[in-house]
């Protein structure tokens, strides 16, 4: 069993948790934010035995697009000194980040 950790944007979240429900996966939703843009993303967990991992992968791949996001731009280290005027800056996002765990253990009680 493998453990799958994606990170979507928000506007692919429904789309994807609904396609992959379907298709019969188990998914956990967290509402996350992106350290970079500070911005809100979604964080889906799925616990997938091996002979569905791949299917997994695929859908995650199928429905996540990228996108340009304009953000301001990260404010400085602390430590600086001086006005920060943020100014904007183009940044392309996603389609997913995914991490892949091997799970030891699965378990419900
Ligand atoms: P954020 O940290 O808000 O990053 C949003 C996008 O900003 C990133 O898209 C990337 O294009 C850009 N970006 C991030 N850090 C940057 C930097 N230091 N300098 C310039 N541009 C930067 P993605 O790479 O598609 O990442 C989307 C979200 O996935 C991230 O949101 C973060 O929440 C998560 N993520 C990405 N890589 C990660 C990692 N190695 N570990 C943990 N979370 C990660």
């Amino acid at each position: 069993m493998k453990l799958i950790i994606s990170i979507v944007q928000d506007e692919d979240a429904p789309r994807l948790i609904s396609t992959l429900m379907n298709e019969g996966y188990s998914v956990t939703k967290l509402a996350t934010t992106g350290g970079f843009l500070r911005a809100g993303n979604t964080t889906l967990l799925l616990g997938v035995d091996d002979s569905k991992f791949d299917g997994a992968l695929g859908v995650i791949e199928k429905v996540c697009r990228s996108r340009k996001q304009i953000a301001a731009s990260p404010s400085p280290v602390s430590g600086t000194t001086g006005a920060y005027v943020p100014y904007p800056i183009e940044v392309m996002v996603g389609g997913a980040t995914v991490f892949v765990l091997a799970v030891e253990q699965f378990k419900k009680f």
